[in-house]
């Protein structure tokens, strides 16, 4: 009996040691800083102050855009802008002019613009480069080129800031109740005087939530993701004006259909470009290759009754490969009360998608997260934004900025 018992405890150990067997990678996780805050949807690593050292920029929900500066192992925070805020508060590190320094950009839905951030030697300079008007969710904001001032890309926009938008309607009670319309996204352009803009909308979802410029065979595109219904769109400009086409749709068999982060890189080591994405609420991870011309979807993961909330594709491990990392979550709750999760990474053996985490958090949870290189060691770290909880808030515990490496 106690020898059985002996190797019942000599099998778990084998099996559930560390974070999850032999052969598994271990992550050793350190807090490096915080931020006073509930949710923070956006961690960029840049050269934002062009001192030749990276910083990171977080951009959380209410406390404004942050400036977490790395010197030595030392790491100190500034808010570079208080009066900045929103529900996502997308932000983007980018360098669009070409000119070796990057900008910062966020979209403040609260205070109604997109703004840009410009070190001038001692400060930022902060511009309001477009207006965000009244009852939008802006969710992302990305290049619109997919290298700034790239070739054949003169019809491409800049920026492209993608949104839900809202409005009121009454309901079977009599109510007034606030409703998602068509996805719509913001094409902006820079030009001499500023900034022109130009709005796509499309009633076949009711959000976009992400797009990334993308170049393939036929030239430069957009490529969106959009929820209820859950589509991957390609978007060209054709004959001045924009056209999107379905790369890929498909409903989980939950209550909703959403397609909430992807992002592209070659994770199956065949030197072509994958499609990784993200799903509500059946905890879906997808990878998307291409197969003569068509984009086959293959599930690593799924979990019922569970939100995956971001994609993040690198090679963490420095074998030369790309890994997929993941945050799924109990659906989302807004009143700050307990929501568990965890962050996962997939890495390709040739035959299928081996999956480990990285952590489990039993109280709260991880959406954001970010494959950067701080120390400019050439090796990547993993960050991430636990979400603080509304029962901590009030002790000065929100939002926790961890690093992770591999032990
Ligand atoms: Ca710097
Ligand atoms: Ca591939
Ligand atoms: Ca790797
Ligand atoms: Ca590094």
């Amino acid at each position: 009996m106690h020898f059985r018992l002996f190797i019942l405890i000599a099998l778990l150990a084998l099996f559930t040691g560390g974070c999850g067997g032999p052969g598994q990678p271990k992550f050793k996780g350190t807090v490096v800083t915080t931020l006073p805050d509930l949710l923070c949807r956006f961690l960029m690593i840049g050269d934002v102050d062009a001192d030749g050292q990276n910083e990171m920029v977080a951009s959380p929900m209410k406390s404004g855009v942050w400036v977490l500066d790395y010197d030595k192992g030392q790491w100190s925070k500034k808010v570079i802008d208080e009066n900045s805020s929103g529900f996502e508060h997308a932000a983007l590190i980018a360098d669009l002019e070409n000119d070796g320094k990057y900008e910062i950009y966020a979209a403040a839905d609260d205070q109604g613009a997109l703004k840009r951030y410009l070190w001038n030697g001692s400060r930022f300079d902060i511009e309001e480069i477009a207006i965000i008007e009244k009852d939008l969710i802006t969710f992302g904001v990305m290049p619109g080129k997919k290298t700034p001032c790239g070739q054949n890309e003169s019809e491409m926009p800049d920026l492209v800031m993608t949104q839900a938008q809202f409005h009121s309607e009454t309901n079977a009670d009599g109510k007034e109740e606030s409703v998602p319309g068509a996805a719509r996204m913001v094409l902006l352009y820079r030009n001499a005087g500023g900034w022109r803009s130009e709005i796509v909308e499309d009633s076949e979802s009711n959000v976009f939530h992400k797009a990334i410029a993308y170049q393939d065979a036929e030239g430069p595109c957009l490529l969106t993701i959009g929820a209820n219904a859950a589509i991957l769109k390609q978007w060209r400009h054709k004959d001045g004006k924009w056209e999107g086409t379905i790369l890929y749709q498909d409903r989980f068999g939950g209550s909703q259909d959403r397609l909430r982060d992807f992002e592209i890189g070659d994770v199956t080591g065949d030197g072509k470009d994958d499609i990784v994405i993200a799903t509500h609420d059946q905890g879906v991870v997808l990878v998307l290759e291409e197969k003569q011309g068509q984009w086959e979807a293959t599930e690593i993961d799924r979990k019922p009754n569970t939100f995956v909330h971001e994609i993040e594709l690198g090679d963490f491990d420095h074998d030369g490969k790309m890994e997929i990392f993941a945050t799924p979550s109990e659906p989302n709750k807004l009143d700050g009360t307990i929501q568990p999760g965890l962050i996962v990474m997939y890495k390709y053996d040739g035959k299928g998608f081996k999956r480990s985490v990285v952590e489990e958090f039993p109280t709260r949870h991880v959406k954001e997260i970010l494959l950067g290189d701080i120390d400019q060691d050439s090796q990547l770290e993993l960050y991430c934004a636990v979400e603080g909880e509304i029962s901590k808030l009030g002790s000065g515990e929100g939002v926790l900025i961890k690093q992770y490496r591999l032990k």
